[in-house]
């Protein structure tokens, strides 16, 4: 067999304004420190560092309704989408790592600007779906996928930052994978758009090797598109990754999120791929981060031609004595 040569971007994105809890901006580094790039490089990547974007902060960011922290927000995606699409059009996979989730909204906005035909798998505990109108917190890390749905348009107001935002996914280009924690409002949008998930109940009746036959199945039924992989670590079960933001129990085990990997990785169709919600500031002890850590840097190599049973480079020869 031939391993595929990967050529990967790295962009780092401390971002935390898209939710109230302090930390989910050491994400970037706290990944960096888990030894990401110099893995991604023993496995045979080129990879190329972008480092961090750098965030203003905004002192008169006041809530537009009940939306928390627009203008900060709106500005800090659209860093994120001109980076993505420098790290597109410069021909690398795109990692972007977060931050919490609402940085998706940028991610998937530049990714679409250079992929149009693009599909989306999203793993999360939760769907991210709300509307600003639909929100229980107002936190928009739980709104980011209903800036980016066309059939969502007429229902997303008008907030400042948020202009050059244009809906850039179809509803039947989405798959989840991991919910466990949905709002009774987004769980209207889901079913009335007729959108494909997979919850925690199918991963336990089908298995996660069926659902992942299932999801490309679904998503490149006639034509391969790229994949946008958005992954939150939360759909991870806490046990495996505690260090986030909202963590849900009964998540997936640490073997079914890294299967998802390997088994995208093999489509040879992942172009972008965002890893989000680290937060070392809610670890209950120093391990926590580690093992958090580790388990989003495990989920990057998956990406990238990992695979649990070893692998060795083609011109290996064992040693004569
Ligand atoms: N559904 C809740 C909300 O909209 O606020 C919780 C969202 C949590 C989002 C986390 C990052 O995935
Ligand atoms: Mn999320
Ligand atoms: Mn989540």
């Amino acid at each position: 067999f031939r391993r595929k040569l990967h050529s990967v971007g790295i962009i780092g994105a401390p971002f935390s304004r898209g939710q109230p809890r302090d930390g989910v901006q050491l994400g970037p580094d706290v990944i960096r420190q888990a030894g990401l790039v110099k893995k991604l490089e023993v496995q045979g990547c080129a990879v190329k560092d972008y480092g961090n974007l750098k965030f203003e902060d905004l002192p008169d960011d006041e809530p537009f309704g009940s939306t928390k922290r627009p203008r900060a927000v709106g500005l800090a995606n659209k860093q994120v989408a001109d980076a993505v699409q420098r790290v597109k059009n410069d021909g690398h996979t795109c990692v972007m790592l977060g931050g919490d989730h609402s940085l998706a909204i940028g991610s998937i906005h530049g990714h679409a600007a250079c992929r149009p035909e693009l599909k989306v798998v999203w793993v999360d505990a939760h769907a991210d779906i709300n509307t600003p109108l639909t929100s229980p917190t107002g936190n928009i890390h739980g709104q980011p996928m209903s800036y980016l749905i066309h059939e969502l348009c007429a229902k997303i107001p008008r907030m400042p930052n948020f202009s050059w935002i244009k809906p850039c996914i179809a509803a039947k280009d989405i798959v989840y994978i991991g919910l466990r924690d949905v709002d009774p409002e987004e769980h209207y949008i889901l079913k009335h758009l007729g959108i494909k998930t997979f919850s925690m109940t199918e991963v336990d009746s089908l298995g996660i090797a069926k659902v992942m036959e299932q999801t490309c199945d679904y998503i490149s039924s006639k034509i391969k598109k790229p994949i946008h992989l958005s992954y939150d670590i939360d759909a991870l079960d806490p046990s495996v990754a505690p260090a986030t933001g909202t963590p849900v129990i009964g998540g997936l085990t640490y073997r079914e999120g890294i299967y998802i990997t390997e088994y995208l990785c093999q489509t040879g169709l992942l172009s972008a791929i965002d890893i989000v919600e680290v937060n070392p500031n809610q670890a209950k002890r120093e391990e926590e981060v580690h093992w958090t850590a580790n388990a989003a840097v495990d989920l990057v190599l998956g990406c990238f031609g990992r695979v649990r049973e070893g692998s060795h480079a083609d011109d290996y020869k064992i040693p004569n004595p």
